[in-house]
């Protein structure tokens, strides 16, 4: 067959960028569900699609011990059919969020470097699949490897011209813990993973940046380094306002992990219109925070953050394997928010804000040059619209 594939993708998605392929949901399509149905997914592809045969398909597992240690390599070497059979399904119900996310806000106030992102590189579904901390297990790690396995790096199928794979890593601690909730995922909504998303697996990493959830799982390592893919070290990296492309060294910060608290309104669109008749107006919104932190509250401003009302979170989260909620410290899945307003009669101009806090307490930051970096990731300011009421 083929090389790569050209799925069929939903026409009402936002397309970023042709090839590869990288589109993001319509706003208001995001806040109609708590789960978003794969269709509508934002993609995120750095490479073209592989096309890779389910039947041949061979997920590699490899312990790499330092060669000055006592312990052998050890390797595993798993088909799809065993990654179903012989390990325990799990379903968790995880948030993805792009580190470019909101990149748009962020290149509005000073130029940055990026695919322009709006507010829906971003989407929350339900992934079903075998631990990763269970394949880690069968394949020999012991807690005796934790005096040098300090991280688990993943390389993806797809590949560049050149055979440059895409590649991250994560922790070793947030892939080996039982409360990471780390899958090898094979089915997203209840359904067989999308082409798009991944197939025939994609590692989930619930709390973390979407870089680090690589798709076309093709080997998975553990060892004393981090990936050294370029989008390891040369990139998901946040910075300084002051630095700039002349200046900025790569190895100087940590690669992004766990994400911040975010939030944005999808309703109403920036620039929309209220009729005065309509006498209120119902504001919808996402939040979420990384690192399995909570977000408990959502305050909503519609006089541009002079004064706030607390807007109702309508989707409790559930936690993994259908808890009803979740333990204190693995909230994966976003909240979506609602609030409505008698129209103010005082003024035909309206700027909402909102801005939501976790359970650690972090909030958004009110504005977005002082977390202005010249990549445009981590862009989490207080995420506003003007709306204007008709008389
Ligand atoms: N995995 C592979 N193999 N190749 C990729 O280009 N993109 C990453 C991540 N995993 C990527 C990947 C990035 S940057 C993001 S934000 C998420 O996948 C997007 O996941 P999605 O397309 O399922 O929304
Ligand atoms: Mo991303």
């Amino acid at each position: 067959g083929p090389l790569f594939l050209r799925p069929e993708r939903h026409p009402v998605l936002r397309i970023n960028n042709l090839k590869p392929f990288n589109a993001e949901t319509p706003p208001e399509i995001l806040t109609e569900s708590y789960i978003t149905p794969s269709v509508f997914f934002y993609k995120r592809n750095h490479l073209p699609v592989p096309n890779i045969d389910p039947a041949t398909y061979k997920l590699q597992i490899e312990i790499q011990a330092p060669t000055n240690s006592e312990r052998g390599g050890g390797v595993l070497s798993l088909s799809l059919d065993d990654l179903k059979n012989k390990f325990p399904k799990h379903t968790v119900t995880a948030t993805i969020q792009c580190a470019g996310n909101r990149r748009s806000d962020m290149h509005k106030a000073k130029q940055v470097k990026g695919l322009n992102w709006g507010i829906a590189a971003i989407g929350n579904a339900s992934w079903s699949g075998a631990k990763l901390r269970d394949v880690l297990l069968a394949a020999g790690y012991t807690l005796d490897d934790s005096k040098w396995a300090q991280h688990v790096q993943f390389e993806g199928l797809d590949q560049d011209v050149a055979g440059t794979t895409y590649g991250a890593s994560i922790p070793l601690k947030k892939a080996i813990s039982e409360d990471g909730d780390c899958l090898l995922a094979y089915e997203m909504n209840g359904e067989v993973l999308p082409a798009d998303h991944g197939f025939p697996i994609r590692v989930v990493v619930p709390g973390t940046v979407g870089a680090r959830n690589v798709k076309w799982l093709g080997k998975i390592i553990v060892s004393a380094e981090e990936s050294s893919s370029h989008w390891q070290q040369n990139d998901y990296k946040g910075f300084s306002p002051s630095t700039d492309w002349d200046t900025v060294d790569y190895k100087s910060a940590p690669a992004i992990q766990e994400l911040p608290i975010q939030s944005a309104i999808t309703v109403p669109a920036d620039g929309a219109i209220v009729d005065r008749s309509e006498e209120e107006v119902t504001i919808k919104g996402y939040a979420w925070s990384g690192g399995g932190r909570e977000v408990v509250r959502v305050d909503v401003s519609i006089d541009g953050g002079n004064t706030w009302k607390i807007a109702q979170l309508k989707c409790s989260d559930k936690g993994a394997d259908g808890e009803t909620t979740p333990p204190p410290g693995r909230a994966w899945a976003w909240k979506l928010w609602e609030l409505t307003v008698p129209l103010p009669e005082d003024t035909k101009e309206m700027e909402i804000v909102c801005k939501a806090v976790d359970s650690s307490y972090n909030m958004q930051p009110d504005t977005i040059l002082p977390i202005w970096n010249l990549r445009g990731v981590l862009s989490n300011a207080w995420h506003k619209v003007n709306v204007r009421i008709q008389e």
